[in-house]
């Protein structure tokens, strides 16, 4: 196990996955830090493939999202930017009172191609100075499928000994990668990172995780680094991701998955019915509440196939979600925000040789994180901070409204009516300041204001698709 005292659970973090440092750096001093969020994970940033022409048929994008997913060496020149950058970046967030969450890519190296954003030329299975094929499962013998790859994902010795998608898969459990690995890690804590997502963590068997996380160095933050496993959900026992709950943290991808279900649901109309969600977190079948990532959507299920998940493209709704997982406060939330995209292969807004530009709002990417509803809820998450949710009230389709403990009430409409509702808020009685719609100024409020009664009853009217919240320091 890591030890579980010693680390520090994030609060609100923004995944601004593929932003560039230079933009993740602005955007930590202009947005993140006054907005109140706690940190911001990045994407992988140690050097990767660069692919330097097309395949075959349905080939289209030089460039992909997905060679940063291709680890080539530990130095960290990538799409995304120099070293250095890299470097700056995490000092400026740091100073804005952001930490900085890596996507780290360990259990794997890349799996095509001969040529990195760093300059490095590789072999399969030959990384000059780095790794041999002594330091790969397959090549070493030890991988038990017919072709070096994983053919059957429930199979542990195949999910962790064969290569994931022909990435090739190196063996963690020996001393020289161990050590190669943490060096890795250790460098990006010693420059200011405080903790990362184990990238396919479902790939490596928990000791190996474990035997990496020990060699790790406390962070600036004087606690050991945070530990986020990627464990899909699907396979047996030791496969599970309540398997790897004793050594680090896990994502919480079956939740984004209920969320979905709840506010779009898969009937012609996508009504939805918010008020399913009455029930969430560990009581609705999903890892325990201390243990999670939690988030609306991530780089790979926003590109489901199935639509299995709501995305940026879901407008309004996808907003909406964001706010409700920040008010019912299960795991530790995650907004993620990123580029828009047409195709499952897109890549960020880049230059011709797929070097990322910067990001700019409306122009190739979302800026969800700065939606102002959303930056409110950040704000109301971190003002209730962990009271119990009490006074749960719902229409039974897609309206709810609850209280946590007596320090904030919220109301969230799902539906594409405005709907009053006369509920419990649990706050004394006196006028409030929706902080959603509005702020305080100059004493009075610039949006809507709440009238809470004696009893602590109050009409409202919750807008179509949209949240009322108020806290008690949001007495006017
Ligand atoms: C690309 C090409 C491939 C090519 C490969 C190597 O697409 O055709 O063979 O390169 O040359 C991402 C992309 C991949 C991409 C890869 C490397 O998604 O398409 O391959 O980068 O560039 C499983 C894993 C889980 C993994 C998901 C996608 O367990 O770890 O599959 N998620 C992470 C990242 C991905 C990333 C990788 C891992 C690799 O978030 O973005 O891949 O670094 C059930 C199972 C799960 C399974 C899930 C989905 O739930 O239980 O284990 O997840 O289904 O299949
Ligand atoms: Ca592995």
């Amino acid at each position: 196990g890591r030890g579980s005292r010693s680390t520090q659970e994030p609060g609100v973090t923004v995944s601004l996955w593929e932003w560039n440092w230079r933009s993740v750096a602005r955007e930590c001093t202009d947005v993140l830090g006054p907005a109140g969020y706690d940190g911001v994970q990045v994407a992988p940033p140690q050097n990767s493939l660069k692919r330097t022409a097309l395949g075959n048929g349905s080939d289209t994008v030089l460039h992909p999202w997905w060679e940063v997913y291709q680890a080539v060496s530990y130095d960290l020149t990538s799409r995304m930017g120099t070293e250095a950058q890299f470097k700056k970046m995490v000092k400026t967030c740091r100073r804005a009172g952001v930490k900085v969450y890596v996507d780290a890519v360990i259990n794997h190296t890349t799996g095509q191609g001969s040529t990195s954003y760093g300059g490095v030329d590789y072999t399969p299975y030959r990384y000059d100075g780095l790794y041999g094929p002594e330091d790969f499962h397959a090549p070493s013998g030890e991988c038990p499928s017919s072709d070096g790859g994983i053919q059957d994902f429930n199979a542990k010795a195949q999910v962790w000994n064969c290569n994931l998608v022909g990435l090739e898969d190196l063996r963690t459990g020996s001393d020289d990668v161990q050590a190669e690995i943490a060096g890795y890690l250790n460098k990006l804590i010693r420059y200011g990172v405080s903790g990362f997502r184990v990238d396919a963590a479902k790939h490596m068997p928990p000791r190996d995780l474990d035997a990496i996380y020990s060699r790790l160095n406390r962070t600036k933050d004087g606690v050991k680094p945070y530990w986020s496993l990627e464990v899909l959900p699907g396979g047996p026992g030791v496969l599970r991701p309540e398997a790897y709950l004793r050594s680090g943290d896990v994502l919480g991808v079956d939740g984004a998955r209920q969320m979905q279900q709840a506010f779009k649901s898969y009937t012609a109309d996508h009504t939805g019915s918010l008020s399913s969600l009455e029930v969430f977190g560990a009581a609705a079948g999903l890892t325990p509440s201390g243990k999670t990532v939690s988030f609306v959507t991530n780089h790979d299920s926003e590109r489901n196939d199935a639509g299995d998940y709501l995305n940026y493209k879901d407008g309004a709704t996808y907003v909406l979600a964001h706010q409700w997982l920040l008010a019912d406060g299960y795991g530790s939330p995650q907004v993620y925000s990123s580029f828009a995209w047409v195709t499952k292969d897109d890549s960020p807004p880049a230059r011709a040789d797929g070097r990322i530009t910067d990001a700019v709002c409306g122009q190739g990417w979302t800026c969800v994180h700065r939606d102002r509803g959303i930056v409110a809820m950040v704000g109301w998450h971190d003002y209730v901070g962990a009271a119990k949710r009490v006074n749960f009230w719902t229409d039974d389709a897609n309206v709810v409204a609850f209280s946590k403990g007596n320090r904030g009430w919220v109301a969230l409409n799902n539906g594409t009516a405005p709907k009053e509702v006369r509920v419990q808020t649990g706050l004394p009685g006196g006028r409030y300041c929706d902080v959603v719609s509005g702020a305080e100024q100059a004493g009075g409020c610039t949006g809507t204001v709440v009238t809470v009664g004696s009893t602590g009853f109050a009409t409202v009217t919750v807008p179509a698709k949209g949240v009322v919240a108020v806290t008690r320091a949001s007495r006017l």
